[in-house]
């Protein structure tokens, strides 16, 4: 009907909510739901809808929620409000709300905003359980940080924790890559006791200058998961610490060698990749140097491996360029090449616009606005693949 046809055999899902993008964290808040409107508003405009198939996902349950989370803190979660939120209170500061950073604000919609992201995971999820799907998108997921009864790092659900728990319904290997510029913990830490799943995060660790570690603090090269050998999960993660400012060939090679040897040894029988933008250049948090093609390359050598693939988002805080790198790995999903110039029929393409925003193309070069000193040697790079292949022989039959 559209003159386009999907390849044959080869299927991509999209699995979005549009009412995810009025949700406000504050003014001051790095995370801007807004960038999902940016990312749909790329997608629309070169016709990339015509290539997949689109989901408009309910919101999950309280009690698909609780597949993972303590009932209590779902409890304080779908009630508290800004109006009756006691900044004070134990079970407040318990859960992980306020304190002096407040990463984890109450806003109001939240327990909305929670249960439309979690149920587009979850509905992703079922379409590669159903093979439905061969790729399932969700580009409003990846909330990497939550614990089962704890708000961290801008996460109050972890919608992938929940998404890998269906598909260990029919998968007895799920490997999840992260490629977010933060630590996965929260995914790492709620399967440390299973060898069904693996985690592999790759992120920039360290002690900055002012004392303060990066955020979580976690994610060691030596940090492998549980060290007693009575425990499963012993050796199921692996963790690849990165200093500041690492290039696109650099990490092309890290991550091509590492997950590689992952997959080699570990053969899962489905992969979750949560793709957060904030590992590239530029990225207000971020401290990496990437570009938007060598982002893509890790989905796209992932995605070439040919296993039931839920590809999520995660984080990314300079909006334009979050939206430019879902939009391009959404079109390496479907095998589609884009024109670097945007389409200008577009709403919002101001935000594309002007030299400062990337000049009105798919590309702009990223390393341009670096900010970050390339602190990674190549003969540092070489012995933190060797000390990871040197972690793998744990999972070596
Ligand atoms: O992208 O920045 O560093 C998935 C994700 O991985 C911290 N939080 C906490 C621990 C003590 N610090 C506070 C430091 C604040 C520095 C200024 C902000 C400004 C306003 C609001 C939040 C931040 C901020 N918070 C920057 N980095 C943090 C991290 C949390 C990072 C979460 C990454 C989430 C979506
Ligand atoms: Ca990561
Ligand atoms: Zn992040």
């Amino acid at each position: 009907e559209y003159g386009m046809e999907k390849p044959q055999g080869y299927s991509v899902s999209f699995h979005y909510n549009p009412h995810v993008e009025y949700h406000h964290f504050g003014s001051s808040h790095p995370m801007k739901p807004w960038r999902l409107t940016l990312t749909k508003q790329l997608v629309l405009a070169y016709g990339l809808e015509y290539c997949m198939e689109l989901y408009e996902p309910r919101p999950a349950t309280f009690d698909e929620l609780a597949i993972f989370h303590d009932r209590e803190y779902l409890s304080f979660l779908s009630n508290v409000t800004p109006q009756n939120a006691k900044p004070d209170d134990n079970a407040y500061l318990a859960f992980g709300f306020g304190g002096d950073s407040n990463d984890c604000p109450v806003f109001d919609g939240l327990w909305n905003y929670v249960s439309i992201y979690s149920g587009a995971s979850m509905n992703a999820a079922y379409n590669l359980l159903n093979k439905q799907s061969d790729v399932a998108i969700n580009w409003s997921g990846g909330l990497h940080h939550a614990k089962k009864n704890l708000a961290s790092g801008f996460c109050y659900i972890n919608d992938i924790v929940l998404a890998i728990q269906l598909l260990l319904t029919q998968h007895q290997r799920v490997l999840y890559i992260d490629i977010d510029v933060h630590h996965g913990d929260g995914v790492e830490a709620a399967f440390e006791s299973t060898d069904r799943v693996f985690t592999l995060s790759y992120h920039k660790f360290g002690i900055d200058r002012n004392g303060y570690p990066f955020f979580p603090g976690t994610g060691n090269i030596n940090e492998m998961g549980p060290t007693d050998p009575a425990n499963r999960g012993k050796g199921h993660s692996l963790n690849i610490p990165i200093d500041d400012g690492i290039d696109d060939d650099q990490y092309k090679w890290l991550f091509k060698t590492v997950t590689g040897a992952v997959i080699d040894k570990y053969n899962p029988t489905a992969i979750v990749l949560q793709s957060g933008a904030d590992s590239l250049g530029g990225d207000r948090l971020g401290r990496f140097n990437l570009n938007i093609k060598a982002h893509g390359f890790c989905i796209e050598t992932v995605k070439n491996y040919g296993r039931p693939l839920l590809l999520i988002g995660g984080g990314g805080y300079t909006p334009r360029n979050v939206a430019r790198t879902w939009c391009h790995e959404t079109a390496v999903c479907v095998g589609a090449e884009l024109h670097n110039n945007l389409p200008t029929h577009i709403p919002y393409i101001q935000a594309f616009q002007g030299a400062e925003n990337g000049g009105g193309i798919l590309y702009p070069d990223l390393h341009n606005t670096k900010r970050h000193d390339n602190l990674n040697t190549d003969a540092k790079l070489n012995k933190l693949v060797a000390q990871a292949m040197e972690n793998l022989r744990y999972i070596e039959g």
